[in-house]
Order: C-alpha cells, then sequence, then structure tokens
C-alpha cells in the first residue's frame, strides 16, 4: 500500500511540476575557438547575431574548458556525463555506446527523455561513427526524433577559388610548389546560405520551435562549421579585407622551453603551420577561419530570431557551446587536440530566461558541468556524474568555485585555473602559464621555483587513473547512410541509470 502511494504522489509531483520545467535550446558549434565578439579572442572576429543575443541577456564563461580538446571525446564527455578518464573515450575511434559506464547510464538526451521531457535533435551533435564497417552511429538512438539535414552539392567549393594544402591549389591554381600535407582548404562555395547544410539546421530548428508540445522540449542543433574544410558562400569572405587581416602573433621559439623529461625538445611545428608559413597565406588562412565563424553566426541568428518569435522564447534556456578551442599558428601549428590555452578553451554562453544584460563570469567551468547543471535547473532526479552543477554561478557568477577546468586527451591533461593553466603529459612533460601576464603562453614557468606551490596544487587534478577504451575499433562504413536509414539502437531508457 505504502509503495502505491508514494508512486501516485510521485506521479502527481511529476505532472503539476511539469508545467513549469523550462525548455531546453542547446546549439552546438563545431571547432569554434574564442574568435567570437562575446569573448574577444580576435580582435577582427564579426559575430553580429551573437553580440547581440549576449547583450540582450546570457551569461558569457570566459574560461569554460572542454572535457576533451577534440570533437568525438568532447562530445562523448558532455553528452554522457562522464570524463575520458572515466569512460575510455579518447580518441575520435572510440564510440561511447561500447563503454561500460556509457552501457549503464543513460546519456543527457536519454536522461531528459526518460523524465518527461521531448528530444529532438539535428546536425552534429553526437560524433558520427562507423560500426563494424558496415552502417553509421549518428547518436540519433539518443533522441526521440532525430533529424539530419542532408548534403547539397553546392556545399562544395568553387574549384576556380579553392586552396588546399594536399591538393597543392592556392586560389584555384595547382602547382607542384604548392604542395603540403595536413588538412587545411578554405574557399567560396557554390552556393549562397540558404543552400547549406548548417542553415539547413537553423530552418529545422525555426520549423520546430513553431510546433505545440505537450511535454516540455529538449532541442539540440548542431553547426559543423567552422569545420574544416572552410568552404562557406562568398559574402563571409567578403566581410574581411585581406589585407588588414592580423593572423595571430607567434613566437618562432615558443616551442623551445617546453621539454620532455630526457630534456629534448616535446613538440615541434605542425605540417600545416609549415605550409602555411612557405606559402605566406597566414592571412588568407585567418580570413578563411573567420569567415566560417561569420557564417556559422548567420545560422545562429536565423535560430536566436526564431526562438524570439515563438511562444518559448520566456520560457527557454538556451545553452551554446563550442566542443573545443582551435589553433591558427599559435604555437606553431594548426587545428585541434593540443592541451594548450587555445584548444582547452572553448565558447559556452548560457542564457536563463529573465536574463536581460550580458554578464562574465570567470570561473573555470567545464562542458562536463552541462549534464548535472542541466538537471539541476530542470528539476530532474539529481544523478552522479563526473561534472558539477554550476546553477549558483548563474545567479551569482562570482560564487565559490574550487575545481579547475580540466582537460583529458590521449596522451595528456590540461588543469585550467582562472590564472593558472598547468600541463601534463604522460611522459612527464610538464607546463605551468600565468594567463593573465602571458595570455598566448609563452613562457613556461615550470622550472620556477617560486611556482612549485602552485604547479603542485594544480597537479593534483590530473585524474589519477585512466580507464581503458575496451570496445571494438572504429571501422568507417563504406557509405555513412542517412539517420533515417540507420538501424534502430534506441535503448530500453527504464534500464538505464
Ligand atoms: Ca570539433
Ligand atoms: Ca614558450
Amino acid at each position: 500500500m505504502k509503495k502505491i502511494s508514494l508512486i501516485s504522489l510521485l506521479v502527481v509531483a511529476t505532472c503539476s511540476f511539469a508545467a513549469e520545467r523550462p525548455n531546453i535550446l542547446m546549439i552546438a558549434i563545431d571547432d569554434i575557438n574564442d574568435w567570437v565578439g562575446p569573448l574577444g579572442g580576435h580582435p577582427q572576429a564579426r559575430t553580429p547575431h551573437l553580440d547581440t543575443f549576449c547583450n540582450g541577456g546570457a551569461m558569457i564563461f570566459k574560461n569554460a574548458v572542454c572535457a576533451a580538446p577534440i570533437c568525438g571525446p568532447s562530445r562523448s564527455a558532455l553528452l554522457s556525463g562522464f570524463m575520458p578518464s572515466t569512460s575510455g573515450v579518447y580518441g575520435n575511434g572510440h564510440n561511447m555506446i561500447f563503454s561500460d559506464v556509457v552501457k549503464t547510464h543513460a546519456t543527457l538526451p536519454e536522461y531528459f527523455s526518460k523524465h518527461g521531457y521531448y528530444t529532438l535533435s539535428n546536425g552534429k551533435i553526437f560524433h558520427k561513427h562507423g560500426i563494424d564497417g558496415q552502417y553509421t552511429d549518428f547518436g540519433h538512438w539518443a533522441w526521440d526524433e532525430h533529424a539530419r539535414a542532408r548534403r547539397y552539392v553546392g556545399n562544395g567549393a568553387d574549384k576556380k577559388k579553392v586552396t588546399s594544402c594536399k591538393a597543392g591549389t592556392i586560389n584555384g591554381v595547382t602547382k607542384p610548389e604548392y604542395n603540403g600535407t595536413g588538412k587545411l582548404s578554405w574557399g567560396p562555395t557554390q552556393c549562397d546560405l540558404e543552400g547549406m547544410v548548417d542553415y539547413k539546421v537553423a530552418e529545422w530548428t525555426e520549423e520546430i520551435l513553431q510546433r505545440d508540445f505537450d511535454k516540455p522540449f529538449f532541442i539540440a542543433s548542431g553547426i559543423i562549421k567552422p569545420h574544416l574544410p572552410w568552404f562557406v558562400p562568398q559574402e563571409f569572405f567578403d566581410m574581411y579585407d585581406l589585407e588588414s587581416i592580423q593572423p595571430p602573433e607567434v613566437k618562432e621559439d615558443d616551442l623551445a622551453d617546453i621539454l620532455k623529461p630526457s630534456g629534448k625538445p616535446a613538440f615541434k611545428p605542425s605540417a600545416e603551420y609549415e605550409w602555411v608559413k612557405k606559402q605566406g597565406l597566414e592571412k588568407e588562412a585567418t580570413r578563411a577561419y573567420l569567415a566560417n565563424i561569420s557564417f556559422a553566426d548567420a545560422c545562429l541568428g536565423k535560430m536566436f530570431q526564431a526562438l524570439e518569435n515563438s511562444k518559448y522564447a520566456d520560457n527557454t534556456i538556451v545553452v551554446i557551446w563550442g566542443d573545443h578551442g582551435w589553433h591558427l599558428g599559435e604555437k606553431q601549428r594548426f587545428l585541434k587536440n593540443t592541451t594548450w590555452n587555445e584548444c582547452a578553451k572553448t565558447p559556452f554562453i548560457v542564457k536563463m530566461p529573465g536574463m536581460k544584460k550580458p554578464i562574465i563570469c570567470d570561473r573555470t567551468v567545464s562542458l562536463i558541468d552541462i549534464y548535472p547543471t542541466l538537471v539541476s535547473l530542470c528539476g530532474l532526479p539529481e544523478k552522479e556524474l563526473d561534472g558539477l552543477d554550476f546553477s549558483k554561478l548563474l545567479q551569482n557568477p562570482k560564487a565559490e568555485w574550487t575545481r579547475p577546468g580540466i582537460t583529458v586527451t590521449q596522451s595528456g591533461t590540461s588543469v585550467m585555473g582562472e590564472r593558472w593553466h598547468y600541463v601534463q603529459q604522460l611522459d612527464g612533460t610538464e607546463e605551468l602559464y600565468d594567463l593573465q601576464n602571458d595570455p598566448m603562453e609563452w613562457t613556461n614557468l615550470i622550472k620556477n621555483p617560486e611556482h612549485a606551490t602552485i604547479a603542485a596544487e594544480l597537479k593534483k587534478w590530473v585524474p589519477a587513473t585512466r580507464e581503458k577504451f575496451n570496445g571494438p575499433t572504429h571501422k568507417k562504413p563504406k557509405k555513412y547512410v542517412d539517420a533515417d536509414e540507420a538501424p534502430n539502437m534506441r535503448r530500453d531508457l527504464s534500464t538505464l541509470k
């Protein structure tokens, strides 16, 4: 008898509560660093829509980090709620559905489904994986409704204007001396804004926001740019004057003070960096990345407008995150997957209903904290996860916060404090930077005795153990199928914690 009455009480409580629960619009942006207006990472970055959105009321986390500085592991950590060191997901080849801890725990969207939300996604939210070389796992199994904007031919580059390191092509001209190794490529697309996949995701978001829902919703919309290749419509390249573009300042001997315990240099310049330098393309590369960010911003603008025009404008929490940062020459490299500032830090912005002005928060939150925080903000049952609930920071950005931001790679750990940044590689290489006086991380202070205490304090946060990944190796399928053709992998939510 007692059991029945408890259940009926819970049902009543859940129903009356459901009406007051906020909706969630979560927007992911792939490979975006802090070159956006609200973060000020590049003085020339133009993100008018994000600027307006933040000026209208949002919290901007200036020192937010990713759990891992590359797509798959970063997203897996955010969506599972478990750090790479807990799940064993360190690389893009590691599919979290084979991780022991993820097998028994609901992912973020599954947990919201399980507790009365209707969940929907489009675009890149989960990292896609091939299974057995046969079919594609888009993470579609985690959502009540999953759509996937399809690729269009016009999303490709205009061949007459493309630049590609591997193809040895610069501004449409191919010569043997242009050849390089690496992944950089950019240029205008054949289609305009309306033809782009990311714009289709924004249009889908707009349509969804016109629907009626009988439950609170959790919408996740994923923007792929500024992920390579940097192919966006010409109008976004035209927003920037090439001659006056300012590439990041690079110190040519920057890596000389990062030594392995053996005394040998721990890092060397990357192939992409050498190619850009040799070809004198610093300005072009910087402009291409900025153009891609402005394109992503245009897609964001469409979604912001759609939310504002909808009946959900006043009861929806908006969460915007980039999955990790990106190098554009700093530390003599391009791309991602490093433990430095440029890569570990990532844009992270939260708008709560009722926020009316931009609020800066300096606390070192992590994307791993999104899951427990949304659970708390939406009144779902508390769940044990690796992240911390930062909802108190949304009330008071100066509230106490003792944990640094921790970022784990296959080969090292970054421990980000508000001022000090400690980095350790598995081979024993260590770094310490004073971000207040040296934001570019040019001077490694690890050998400086007066900083030994601060280094030792931060070092305590390096994960003591690292789970190994036990799942099968990623096998790329012959063809990535569209989500609606992918097999049904939906999990029984009642069996998941
Ligand atoms: Ca990414
Ligand atoms: Ca240095």
